[in-house]
């Protein structure tokens, strides 16, 4: 067991740091290319010395991974380039010794075309029971050769494809993830006989994806909607099939389930109106929900502010605390999303540019601000991997590689998230920097060798020595309490005291901004950001005091 005092008494999730792992992209044990298991669990030890609480996989099951593994083709079992279910349990345990729990990543609004359920469905034919499983229905107009509905998919195109015997399919993603029936109780059954068979193998928590899918409108109007936005977050409450009241039915059925069990968790992927997400985080229903607007707020105080009131107040609403997020593997990654100019719209800056509007520098320097800034609120802190090397978006991929359906269905207008899920760089040399022993699934570019974890962890000033000396103070100062007052010091300034003595301070303008009287300074998101003498804070500067 490992030697860190626990942080309270209160459950694990309410304060814990979770480090999102993307299992393709975290490191490579077999030297195939593609992360695994055995990869994950030999950098155990690395988290660890992170100080991480948990680590969220993303879908590790078995799939064609035609949507990076959201496209399930069996729920129980591994995808053999991952590894072996023992291989799971492994590290499961192995975790447990590192004290880091293990959330798993369960896709419940679609399957794998190659799911035994559809291939069943698609084998039997119109009018067969099978096909309710799924959404599979008559196309309009002579010979039903016109789709359902108008749907589209989020990642472009239209939502439905038809079948060889004229009937026609819903995937609100790709074509390869047809949606399922969530009104049919085998499915229902279903995953809560999956959600056992996981936590039964020692998973402490769920991610639950698209948990503000499941259910559609029963007659399936037409939305006659001008156009979606490709990956898009349409927050409309009881949309046609996005965040309907019907949802939150099923998800108390899981929490049944999981209350069967000692201090379990499940975490929604909910992209709904921060005034709908108290709904999903009620006591019966789910512990936590992602706050995206902290995510989708730009580099600016206002929208800050008002977020993290928000946010803080709609979770003490339902005595939930809120989950923070700054990054994940769908977004592009916040060092390259800080330095782009206000408004920027970054899932098509890397097609449409000007490349020249990007300042690296500046976005490292509010990357490692929004750091302090995320670690030091009440409330658990996600990070995706390598945001705690301040890894930038690889934004420029030659399109040859792009892998993500998002690059094809959008006609080639977005090149979609393959930037944000490039292998890490461990170490300085070695064919895929230390990912594994061959060439990595998606190349890294060269000057990552600069970036690598090895160098990072020898060097105090670098962005990893930064993450860990924050995630060590965040138990002595901000693990304690839940409270959080926000501070006014100024138009272009986020501050907030915490009931430890804790005083966060980060400056979004572009002068330098006064620091209050304190005792210490903890922690400065650069060196030098806070001068000497620690009375002011330069421009994207965020420090810790006592
Ligand atoms: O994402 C769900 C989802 O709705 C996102 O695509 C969202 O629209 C977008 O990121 C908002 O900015 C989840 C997974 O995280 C993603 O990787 C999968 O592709 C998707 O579900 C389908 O399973």
């Amino acid at each position: 067991m490992s030697d860190r005092p626990p942080t309270s008494d209160v459950p694990w999730w309410r304060r814990g740091v979770v480090y999102q792992v993307y299992i393709r992209s975290f490191a490579d044990g077999d030297g195939d290319g593609t992360g695994d298991i055995e990869g994950l669990r030999s950098r155990l030890p690395y988290l660890r010395d992170l100080g991480v609480d948990a680590i969220w996989i993303n879908p590790w099951y078995r799939s064609p991974l035609a949507d990076g593994g959201y496209d399930v083709a069996d729920y129980r079992t591994i995808e053999p380039r991952y590894g072996t279910l023992e291989q799971a349990e492994r590290l499961i345990a192995e975790a447990k010794e590192h004290d880091i729990r293990v959330i798993a990543d369960l896709v419940p609004n679609h399957t794998s075309e190659q799911h035994v359920w559809f291939q069943e469905a698609v084998a039997a034919g119109p009018g067969h029971p099978s096909r309710q499983r799924y959404h599979i229905r008559d196309g309009r107009g002579p010979d039903g050769a016109e789709p359902p509905t108008d749907w589209v998919s989020v990642f472009g195109g239209p939502a439905w494809t038809r079948l060889d015997d004229g009937q026609w399919y819903l995937h609100l993603f790709a074509r390869e993830q047809p949606d399922l029936n969530w009104d049919h109780p085998e499915v229902r059954a279903e995953f809560e006989a999956v959600f056992r068979f996981w936590l039964d193998r020692g998973v402490d928590g769920f991610r639950i994806d698209v948990a503000h899918g499941l259910v559609k409108d029963p007659d399936f109007p037409d939305l006659q909607a001008e156009a979606q936005q490709i990956l898009g977050s349409p927050k409309e409450a009881n949309h046609v099939h996005w965040d309907r009241d019907g949802i939150h039915d099923i998800v108390r059925d899981w929490r049944r389930v999981l209350d069967g069990y000692d201090d379990r968790m499940m975490v929604a992927e909910a992209w709904v109106a921060p005034d709908r997400l108290p709904l999903f985080i009620r006591p019966d229903e789910y512990h936590q929900s992602f706050n995206f607007s902290f995510l989708e707020a730009g580099w600016k105080a206002q929208t800050f502010r008002t977020v993290i009131a928000e946010g803080a107040a709609a979770a003490a609403a339902v005595d939930s605390t809120s989950t923070w997020v700054l990054s994940n593997h769908d977004v592009m990654r916040e060092t390259t999303r800080y330095g782009l100019p206000a408004g920027t719209n970054w899932r098509t800056w890397p097609i449409t540019g000007p490349a020249d509007a990007l300042d690296e520098a500046a976005g490292l320097r509010r990357a490692r601000a929004a750091a302090l800034l995320l670690l030091g609120l009440p409330g658990s802190a996600y990070i995706y991997q390598g945001e705690e090397l301040g890894l930038p978006e690889v934004w420029d991929l030659p399109p040859e590689v792009l892998d993500d359906p998002v690059w094809e269905r959008s006609g080639h207008t977005q090149k979609g998230r393959d930037g944000s899920r490039v292998p890490l760089p461990w170490t300085a040399d070695g064919p895929s920097l230390g990912f594994g022993s061959g060439e990595a699934w998606l190349p890294q570019p060269d000057d990552w060798a600069a970036l690598a974890a090895a160098g990072q962890a020898e060097d105090p000033g670098s962005t990893l020595s930064l993450y860990r000396q924050a995630i060590a103070l965040r138990r002595r100062w901000g693990a304690a309490d839940e409270d959080l007052e926000l501070l006014d010091l100024g138009p272009d300034v986020v501050a907030y005291r915490r009931g430890s003595g804790l005083t966060c301070v980060v400056n979004m303008g572009t002068e330098p901004v006064d620091l209050p009287a304190h005792r210490e300074l903890l922690l400065a998101s650069d060196p030098g950001v806070a001068g000497a003498a620690a009375t002011s804070l330069g421009p994207d500067g965020a420090v810790w005091l006592s």
